[in-house]
């Protein structure tokens, strides 16, 4: 079986399996190559064969044992048909959801159609990994947890402090729970709809989980987790799933027990084993190299890696070496080449 298969099912291997989040990307010159000759962003997103390319593209150059599927979190509200602009430079913008017709006009029935460019990208990259001879890598397909796609949404783009979202969901209970709900449901379709063209494993990003007090963090974080894996698990038996709840500190124990992924992603400023010691020991742990420390290579980066891989080592738990966040554009190509020779080098 292939390792990252076998660490979501409960195995420690080692030296653990790794993969990085944002691997395909900015960072990478082939990836400028392509992006350079689409009119945007989610024109690359919705080509299948530019898609698959540049899915490929990290596993070629370096190996990984997970190639996730490239898209983007926000192709779901786009596909409810919520607007969606990437600005150069800018990140995401998208309208101001903050009212009962915002949530009215979002329309399920139209997703299946327009996302199907994402399932033909699929159907390409397990292809591609099967005859480019990757035969031990895994397809991760991903959709945003709710609460972050709804936070973009909200907000119409990026937040420091993420006020207008913290605010329905306070005074406007129910209205914020009909958006939870609507992209609860959304995403279990999406997702099911990636399984079925050929993801092997999924991915619920809920990069601003963090931003929650802990009674909203159990109703809107690990609820609808809860809600998606149960529903997967259901239709997609075996197919593992691994959740991100970022910054969630000790309410990732919580998150892990109640939602029952396989794997839970933890950010940089996790100390692994003792958040790993709050989940059920068959629980995968993944995570957390900073990606400035990516950035900076060398010494600072060997002496955090090799913290890392300390800290696991004798954890005797399912681990995956992966960032804490996102690989960023900055980042020298050559420095993960040598944090793969690091990893895979782990005694
Ligand atoms: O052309 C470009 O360089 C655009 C940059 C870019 C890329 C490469 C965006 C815009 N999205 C992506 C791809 C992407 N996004 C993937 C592909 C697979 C891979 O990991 O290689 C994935 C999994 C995502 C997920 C994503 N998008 C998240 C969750 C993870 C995280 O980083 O927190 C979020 C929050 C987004 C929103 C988003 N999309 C793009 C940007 C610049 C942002 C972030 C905006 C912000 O900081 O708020």
């Amino acid at each position: 079986m292939k390792p990252l298969l076998r660490t979501l099912g409960g195995e420690a291997v080692w030296p653990p399996p790794v993969w990085l989040m944002r691997q395909a990307g900015r960072y990478l010159p082939e990836y400028r190559a392509v992006r350079a000759g689409v009119k945007d962003f989610i024109a690359l997103c919705t080509t299948p064969e530019l898609a698959a390319e540049v899915t490929l593209q990290p596993i070629r150059r370096y190996g990984f044992d997970a190639a996730i599927l490239f898209s983007d979190i926000l192709i779901l509200p786009w596909a409810l048909g919520h607007g969606l602009e990437f600005r150069e430079g800018e990140g995401p913008v998208l309208p101001k959801l903050h009212d009962e017709a915002g949530v009215a006009a979002l329309d399920p029935s139209r997703v299946a159609d327009r996302v199907a460019p994402v399932m033909e990208t699929v159907r390409l990259v397990r292809t591609g990994l099967a005859t480019e001879g990757f035969a031990d890598t895994t397809l991760i397909g991903f959709a945003g947890a709710p609460f972050t796609v709804a936070c973009y949404m909200i907000e119409g783009g990026g937040s420091k402090d993420f006020a207008n979202i913290r605010g329905m969901a306070y005074a406007q209970p129910a209205l914020f729970q009909r958006l939870m709900d609507t992209l609860t449901d959304a995403s279990i379709e999406y997702l099911s709809a990636q399984v079925t063209a050929g993801a092997e494993a999924l991915m619920l990003f809920d990069s601003w989980a963090g931003v929650l007090s802990p009674r909203l963090f159990r109703a809107h974080v690990i609820e609808p987790a809860k809600r998606i894996v149960a529903a997967l698990n259901q239709r997609h038996p075996g197919v593992p799933i691994i959740g991100f709840p970022r910054l969630a500190a000790t309410l990732a124990g919580d998150y892990a027990a109640a939602t029952r992924v396989n794997g839970v992603g933890l950010d940089t400023a996790a100390d692994l084993p003792r958040i790993a010691a709050m989940m059920p020991p068959s629980t995968a742990v993944q995570g957390n190299l900073d990606p400035l420390a990516l950035v900076a290579g060398g010494a600072a980066m060997a002496a955090e890696t090799a913290a890392i891989l300390d800290a696991m080592r004798h954890a005797e738990r399912p681990f995956i070496f992966n960032l804490g966040h996102g690989i960023v554009p900055q980042t020298p190509p050559e420095h993960v080449a040598a944090l793969l020779r690091l990893v895979r080098a782990a005694s």
